[in-house]
């Protein structure tokens, strides 16, 4: 699925990372009239292009390409049934919406986002966790992008695996198909291009924790180291 996840050059991407080694740092709309039409530059700020506040991030200066016919959420690990969804029979799943403040730990905020998707009550359902599992780990099809939250995390009541965003199919730069919201917990644990859950009895160092960030990103209670 990373075949085709390069929609503009590499360099072109790498020239615009600026000071930060994963933000795409807006200039602002100068940056968009200076650009020249046909260039790599205006391509990646088509798909960029930040709206309402939202910053777009990646590890790997590509977004993973979802495609329908071979996306599966794979929920395995300590499971009595292990689970492959397809996207339609995601979807299917009872269908919860709320609208929550998003925090990325850098410091930018957007209100009021409207999130649906799915509970991960109903998920792990379908799965069957055994009693040794406690924690939900979360893989990216951005490798090596991992997080993780534990099982009483994961089914607080606004918690969510969200496959819409303000009332579209969550975007590519968004994490099409499926990405993890946890609003009380800063930006960094909402996983986007999810493919897989995996129920393990100790949580694992997400990627930014491995750079020294808390394991618990409860929003104003932890480090926000870097910011
Ligand atoms: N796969 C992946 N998921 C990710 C990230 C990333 O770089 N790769 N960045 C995280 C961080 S730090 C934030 S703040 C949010 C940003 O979400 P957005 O790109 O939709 O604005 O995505 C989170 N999920
Ligand atoms: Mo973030």
């Amino acid at each position: 699925m990373s075949d085709d996840s390069r929609p503009y050059g590499r360099r072109a991407f790498l020239g615009l990372l600026g000071g930060g080694l994963t933000s795409l740092l807006w200039a602002g709309p100068a940056a968009r009239v200076f650009a020249p039409v046909t260039s790599q530059f205006s391509q990646l700020a088509a798909n960029l292009l930040p709206v309402g506040g939202w910053r777009i991030y990646t590890i790997s200066g590509s977004m993973p390409l979802f495609d329908e016919r071979i996306w599966r959420l794979e929920i395995g690990g300590l499971v009595r049934k292990p689970v492959s969804l397809t996207y339609a029979q995601l979807r299917a799943l009872p269908r919860a919406e709320q609208v929550s403040d998003f925090h990325c730990v850098t410091g930018w905020s957007v209100k009021n986002v409207r999130w649906a998707g799915v509970r991960f009550r109903d998920l792990l359902a379908l799965a069957q966790p055994l009693p040794s599992a406690h924690a939900i780990r979360f893989v990216s099809m951005e490798q090596p992008y991992v997080d993780s939250l534990t099982l009483d995390q994961a089914l607080l009541p606004d918690v969510m695996l969200a496959h819409e965003l303000d009332g579209s199919a969550l975007s590519r730069p968004h994490g099409a198909p499926a990405r993890v919201v946890m609003p009380e917990m800063y930006g960094y644990k909402g996983v986007k291009w999810l493919m897989r859950m995996e129920l393990v009895a100790r949580e694992p160092t997400g990627y930014w924790e491995g750079l020294g960030y808390d394991q618990d990103a409860w929003v104003g209670r932890s480090n926000g180291y870097g910011s």
